[in-house]
């Protein structure tokens, strides 16, 4: 009997011995033995799982799941950190956390942003001219070659403050945070488009291009959307600033927003919310917005043609503000570049389908999902076969004459991802169920599967490609309350694996989020990623020099002093620093070049200098530049702060800050 045929079928006890009998016969003999004897006989088995009361169904999804050591997972998760302003890095199936990438806010394990170069790159995400360290990530994405993952690097957007971070995956760190001089907010980001030509970042809460001030009172005539096109530069690996421009959106409440792809390539499609306009007020007795923004059955889903958007750009058919180039509403709207079409009712996901046909939108305060036929739309707007026109001249598409369908899915649709087999899943926040569907055909009945609980988004392998794998869904759910042991009043967020091979899809295992809300995640092939295991010599992943200018190699270790600067150039390798004695006057500026001259992987030191804040992890090869005010005079050790050898504890050295003499 084969492992795969019992894993499909209902298992009972004695299939479980039989497939782990099986898999016996591939190991070592020694292991061999030592499985066979713990649990070779069915009644031990079967005494386990009554000791630990799982069911079968348990016992199948822990086989589905489970990782032996020294075996690695088959996905990358690449989920939004939320509120923690980072991303973490999950394997699939195991659902093991590999690794939190420091992006928007300091994280003190890889010294991002304490005292050496990393802070020059949380500054270039500097707004208004102050120190931003908080964020609130929502939608990593990322870059594609011909509307595939390509494994090179990923986006993150900020929503609370309108930024977009580039982290490049050879050595998963962030290179670039790109700072919007236009939007106060944004949320329809950070999207790609197939060949990564643009990162899209489209405004939420609208407001006067530029960070102007307008009183509340002339949201309609002052308040605007925006769509930044933030032009990628594949050969430097960085967003180029000059190169972007953006689109004025009329003050809808821009929500997400999908690239096409085949079919709709050269388009992409933002939702919106609150077409009403409200801007609250509730203490003057006005409706808050929430009620304000539910009225109208109907809210606009934005197609833009970015192709042609990008040629009018060209052209110079801009406006500047900001220092950037901006495509205003009534060349867009004339030209046929943006046009409008109705979606129900207060719509939140907006998922382009594998193929590019379609636009799958999800209404929140509607039960159903409406997918658009973007053939149809394409020749609505050649026509310029329209109903009408908004408020500020924008056409706008009959909605009937737009859509393909509507598929009665459940009370809350929000996000929808897709599988290899035409299958669709839509996440059902108000029911809390994973709804799947067929795009291809619609009168195919909706399978839903209980999750837990309050699904926001899910996730499907390789699903924002033109190809998805299928095999895997991960529903994150905002609330777990129930699933895991108490932790207080702030629960974790419930990442759950939902297993879709089989003809029912099945809850195969729970992961608690313990640091944030992620919004969405995306999951790639782990092949398709290949990060270095060291740098090479000197190498500044900050810069991306190689070596940095400053990197130091072992004997040329020195200490140079030009006034009141002092600038150490020190070398880390098992098990000291060189030097390890550092004498400056109080009101020093002390720079410390440090070079992990380790060539051996994993071989990682890490340097802290007591009480001045400062920290950097040092990885093989790594050279970082921390720079500080010796003001405060004293004797401080610093310190290797990676457990790194058997010596590591000694692995120190003093700064001596000598009093000013007056
Ligand atoms: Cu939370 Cu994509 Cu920002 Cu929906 S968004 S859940
Ligand atoms: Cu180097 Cu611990």
């Amino acid at each position: 009997m084969r492992a795969y045929t019992l894993i499909g079928s209902t298992l009972f006890a004695t299939g479980l011995i039989t497939l782990l009998a099986v898999g016996c016969e591939n190991r070592h003999e020694a292991n061999k033995q030592a499985a066979t004897g713990n649990l070779g006989a069915s009644a031990s088995v079967k005494d386990l799982m009554a000791a630990r009361d799982l069911s079968e169904a348990d016992v199948e999804a822990a086989l589905k799941t489970y990782v032996p050591t020294g075996k690695m997972d088959e996905y990358y998760l690449f989920a939004s950190g939320g509120q923690s302003g980072n991303v973490n890095v999950i394997g699939v199936p195991s659902m093991r956390m590999l690794k939190v990438i420091g992006v928007f806010t300091p994280e003190s394990w890889q010294g991002w942003g304490f005292g050496d170069d990393t802070e020059s790159i949380l500054d270039q995400g500097n707004q208004g001219g102050r120190k931003i360290r908080w964020a609130d990530v929502h939608h990593p994405n990322l870059s594609e070659t011909k509307g595939d993952y390509d494994g090179k690097y990923l986006f993150v957007n900020d929503k609370a403050n309108a930024r977009v971070a580039v982290v490049d995956l050879e050595d998963f760190t962030t290179k670039q945070i790109v700072a919007n001089p236009l939007a106060a907010s944004d949320h329809g980001g950070a999207f790609v488009t197939p060949n990564t030509e643009y990162i899209i970042e489209t405004s939420q809460y609208p407001a006067p291009l530029g960070r102007e001030y307008a009183p509340i009172e002339e949201y309609a005539a002052k308040y605007r959307g925006v769509a930044v096109f933030w032009k990628f530069d594949r050969e430097k690996g960085r967003i180029d600033k000059d190169k972007s421009w953006a689109m004025e959106l009329p003050p809808y409440t821009q929500d997400l927003a999908d690239a096409g792809k085949l079919d709709s390539d050269g388009w992409m499609y933002i939702n919106s919310f609150n077409t009403e306009l409200a801007v609250g007020g509730t203490l003057d007795g006005k409706p808050p917005i929430e009620s304000g923004a539910s009225q109208n059955d109907m809210d606009y889903l934005h197609v833009i043609n970015w192709k042609k958007a990008e040629e009018l750009v060209a052209a110079g058919k801009t406006k500047t503000i900001a220092g950037m180039r901006v495509l205003m509403m009534d060349v867009s709207g004339s030209e046929g570049v943006l046009t409008l079409v109705g979606e129900p009712k207060s719509p939140h996901g907006c998922d382009v389908t594998p193929d590019g046909k379609h636009v799958v939108v999800g209404g929140k305060l509607d039960t159903h999902t409406t997918i658009y036929d973007v053939a149809k739309m394409k020749q609505l707007i050649a026509d310029k076969k329209f109903e009408g026109k908004d408020a500020y001249g924008l056409p706008i598409m009959a909605f009937k004459e737009a859509i393909a369908g509507q598929v009665e899915i459940g009370l809350g649709p929000l996000h929808t991802v897709f599988d290899d087999q035409g299958n669709a899943y839509t996440s059902v926040f108000i029911e809390s169920v994973v709804a799947k569907w067929s795009y291809r055909d619609y009168t195919k009945p909706v399978e839903k599967l209980k999750v837990h609980y309050n699904i926001g988004h899910l996730v499907s392998a390789e699903g924002d490609t033109v190809s998805p794998d299928g095999k895997y869904v991960v529903a994150m759910n905002k609330m777990s309350m129930d699933r895991f042991l108490p932790v207080g009043p702030l629960y974790p967020q419930n990442f759950q694996l939902v297993g879709i091979e089989g003809p029912a899809m099945r809850l195969l295992a729970d992961m608690p989020m313990p640091n944030s809300e992620p919004h969405y995640a995306q999951m790639i092939k782990a092949d398709k990623i290949k990060p270095v295991k060291v740098y090479k010599p000197g190498t500044n992943p900050v810069t991306g020099a190689e070596p940095d200018p400053n990197a130091v190699v072992g004997g040329k270790e020195r200490i140079v002093r030009n006034g009141n600067r002092v600038e150490v150039f020190m070398t880390a390798v098992r098990s000291h620093f060189t030097p390890d004695r550092i004498e400056v006057e109080q009101g020093d500026v002390v720079t410390i070049h440090v070079s992990n001259v380790e060539t051996a992987e994993d071989q990682t030191h890490g340097i802290t200098f007591n009480m001045y804040n400062v920290h950097s992890s040092l990885e093989p090869g790594k050279t970082a530049n921390i720079t500080f005010t010796a003001d405060v005079p004293g004797a401080y050790p610093f310190y290797c702060t990676e457990f790194c050898s058997a010596l590591h504890l000694e692995m120190l050295g003093y700064l001596l800050v000598k009093p000013k003499q007056n």
